[in-house]
């Protein structure tokens, strides 16, 4: 059931699309809208999507997030959400990123996985994932909340495309078969220093089920996976905040590293 009516929905959607392109946070949307639902806010970030499209932007791919507790527990929030990734989030292996167009940037150590056949739901499992991917990689997932002080609720930060910001995948591509994804071990460091460690199981059991997860919450909307698809499965670890003048590298068993800085 949904509360908001088009035009709501419409000037939602530009008021945080305009806040994450001139890097201004606002208040949380449900101040104002206390009886948003999950229908409402996920209606805004498609709102968002088609705008950006319209503009010309690409969408390269979707992300999870709040897939681990360790997430969860940092942010206050229950529940996996997605959201997705336009062109101009992508970032190559050791670019710097200009933190003056971002609110307050926080890194996360994620596993990123490449399609190669379509996944519909309901009912996708992890088997069909596994069977899909054409390979995994590393992936450093640079969220940015629009919101004052990083702090939102759910019908919010869906709203806000899952605070998504920017991104930047690397090191080697490993075959999802061949690699047992529930034990690889992460290390996220920062200026040298390991930050948060853990490892692929954290991520709803394993990080393929996330992506399943995602292809089931898509059919709700009729949407599903096209071959091709890049998906973010989720922070592992907690997020780290960071600032201009930081290094980070996400070290990731079995499949190398990738760096980046901020400036
Ligand atoms: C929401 C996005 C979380 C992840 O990987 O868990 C996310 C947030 O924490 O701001 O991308
Ligand atoms: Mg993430």
């Amino acid at each position: 059931m949904s509360t908001l009516n088009t035009d709501q929905i419409e000037s939602l959607s530009e008021h945080l699309e305009s806040a994450e392109l001139h890097a201004r946070a606002v208040h949380k949307i449900t101040d104002d809208y206390l009886d948003m639902d999950f229908e409402d806010a996920y209606a805004i970030q498609w709102a968002t999507r088609r705008r950006k499209e319209s503009r010309g932007s690409r969408i390269v791919g979707l992300k999870m997030g709040l897939t681990s507790r360790a997430k969860m527990k940092q942010m206050g929030v229950e529940e996996p959400i997605y959201g997705f990734l336009a062109d101009y989030f992508q970032e190559a292996e050791g670019a710097e990123i200009d933190t003056s167009k971002l609110i307050h940037p926080k890194v996360e150590a994620e596993i990123a996985f490449m399609t190669r056949a379509p996944l519909r739901g309901p009912g996708c499992h992890v088997g069909q994932v596994l069977a899909a991917t054409e390979f995994v990689m590393p992936a450093v997932e640079i969220i940015d909340s629009r919101y004052e002080n990083f702090r939102f609720d759910l019908p919010s930060v869906i709203a806000d495309n899952a605070s998504s910001s920017r991104f930047v995948t690397g090191g080697a591509i490993a075959g999802a078969r061949e690699m047992d994804l529930r034990t690889v071990g992460v290390v996220l460091e920062k200026n040298g220093e390991p930050v948060e460690v853990g490892a692929g199981a954290a991520v709803l059991n394993h990080p393929a089920s996330s992506i399943a997860l995602l292809a089931n919450m898509l059919a709700a909307r009729g949407e599903e996976l096209p071959a091709g698809s890049l998906i973010l499965s989720g922070g592992i670890t907690a997020a780290a905040s960071v600032s201009a003048g930081d290094s980070v590298t996400l070290r990731a068993q079995g499949m190398g590293s990738v760096s980046l800085r901020f400036e």
